[in-house]
């Protein structure tokens, strides 16, 4: 079995800044946090859990077809916020801002994937880039209310592909493989009527 997921990678800039954040700042939270290691910095797009093996083969070319129709396209980081709300943050993250494209590829993954048996999102996609993990059981907002506070540049970065990643969970932490990549080339959108 292989536990894979589908994501988005970050550009060496974003990847910098955020890493920045987290030496200058975060690390120095009064507050026990699994900070995310910045080679395995990500936007999910989709977390497909164990899948066998010949599993991957069927995702890769449901993927491929519908992914080659899809368009490129560019992100913008947001500001930083919390799962399931500030106030009782377990997951702490950087948001990027809407973009059409972006709900449109996250749709187009779970219409592909459905027939294989993958579930639906059911939730509200909300993308987002997963910097900790609290390891505290209470409340902890006092703690690290200055995270929310963070000025965080609204860098963009370009999304030429998608990546099916392979996640191995070591006692270190997860060590992320990618197994394939998936180009986005379809046509760039116009701006609309
Ligand atoms: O980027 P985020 O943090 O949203 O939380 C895990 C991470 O998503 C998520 O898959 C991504 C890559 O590891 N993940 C891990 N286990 C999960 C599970 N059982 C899960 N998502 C849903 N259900």
């Amino acid at each position: 079995m292989v536990r894979s997921f589908l994501a988005i990678d970050l550009s060496h800039e974003v990847r910098e800044v955020l890493a920045s954040h987290l030496r200058r700042e975060w690390r120095r939270l009064p507050c026990r946090i699994k900070w995310v290691a910045p080679e395995n910095l990500h936007v999910t797009l989709k977390f497909l859990a164990e899948v066998p093996e010949h599993g991957i083969n069927l995702i890769r070319q449901a993927l491929s077809a519908r992914l080659e129709a899809a368009p490129p396209m560019d992100l913008t980081l947001s500001g930083p916020g919390a799962f399931p709300v500030a106030a009782k943050a377990r997951v702490l993250w950087v948001g990027l801002k809407e973009s059409r494209e972006l709900l449109d590829l996250h749709s187009a993954i779970d219409t592909a994937l459905e027939p294989l048996g993958f579930e639906r999102e059911r939730k509200p996609f909300h993308p987002h880039i997963t910097v900790g993990r609290v390891r505290e059981r209470f409340s902890v907002y006092k703690k690290i209310h200055p995270f929310f506070e963070t000025q965080i540049e609204p860098l963009s970065f370009h999304v030429p592909d998608v990546v099916l990643y392979r996640s191995d969970l070591t006692p270190d932490g997860p060590i992320y493989s990618p197994i394939c990549r998936f180009a986005l080339n379809g046509p760039h959108p116009g701006p609309g009527p």
